[in-house]
């Protein structure tokens, strides 16, 4: 992108964003131009809420060994430790961030959104968003990559599905420390409410946001109908009349 296509002072340096942050999260704040993972920059001692942004990633990860990328300064990639209390189901905390994260697209363009388990957050069905819930002893490092100002060309063409940026979709380029402010006080209040009654309480959000549900499902070699994610964030696939439940994993739709 050229700077001058760029809105005015477009940056996640701590000085613009620190002032916008609303809630908890986010302090302490952790910044640095570029770095190879966000998921890096936090500590193992540092307190929940703590937060690690930067403008661009050499080695940014997706599930599974895939890589994240997004040039310098288009995009959203952010970290957030997490401390949650023992016993709970850490893969549940994809979809906590992927309910924060549709709720943040949503009030952006003002179009619907959905969640397409385990992680990804979907517009008109392409990938505006992806979340990496990584486990780090009694900690979860929660990796979210929102695509903002990124045009067609600078987006990855191989995905499944297909990526798209706020941009691509609505021609409108955003400044993102807003929407960085915005997606940690979502982050933060989809959390307290899974902390205080698990997805359950998240339910009313993610239920109607559920991508998968009805539509053919592959996972592994079997081939099916998806019902819902479960209250315990796991998809429930109707094959061939018997219900199975993935508890994680990977899902590919048919159509
Ligand atoms: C994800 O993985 O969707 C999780 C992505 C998490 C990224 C954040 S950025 C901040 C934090 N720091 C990190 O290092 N990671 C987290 P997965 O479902 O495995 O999707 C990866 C696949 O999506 C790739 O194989 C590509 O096909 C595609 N992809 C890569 N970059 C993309 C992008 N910017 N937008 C849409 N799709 C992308």
């Amino acid at each position: 992108m050229e700077a001058a296509e760029r809105p005015h002072a477009d940056t996640l340096e701590p000085g613009v964003v620190e002032p916008l942050l609303e809630g908890a999260f986010g302090r302490p704040y952790r910044y640095e131009p570029t770095v190879a993972s966000t998921q890096g920059l936090l500590a193992p001692d540092d307190p929940e809420g703590a937060v690690a942004a930067c403008e661009e990633q050499t080695a940014g990860r997706g599930r599974l060994g895939r890589t994240w990328e997004a040039p310098y300064g288009t995009a959203i990639l952010v970290s957030i430790l997490l401390r949650p209390p023992a016993g709970r189901r850490v893969q549940e905390l994809s979809l906590v961030a992927g309910v924060a994260t549709a709720l943040t697209a949503e009030r952006a363009l003002g179009l619907a959104s959905q969640v397409k388990w385990p992680n990804d957050v979907l517009v008109n069905r392409s990938k505006v968003a992806g979340v990496l819930a990584e486990a780090r002893d009694d900690a979860v490092a929660l990796g979210i990559g929102l695509n903002v100002n990124q045009r067609r060309d600078e987006l990855p063409s191989d995905g499944t599905p297909p990526a798209a940026s706020l941009r691509t979709i609505d021609a409108v380029v955003r400044e993102r420390a807003p929407l960085l402010a915005l997606l940690l006080a979502e982050v933060e209040k989809a959390y307290e409410r899974w902390r205080e009654g698990g997805l359950d309480e998240l339910y009313v959000d993610l239920g109607p946001r559920d991508f998968l549900r009805n539509r053919r499902v592959r996972v592994g070699d079997e081939a099916g109908l998806a019902i819902a994610i479960d209250r315990q964030g796991r998809l429930e696939i109707d094959v061939g009349g018997e219900r199975r439940l993935v508890e994680s994993g990977e899902v590919t739709y048919l159509r």
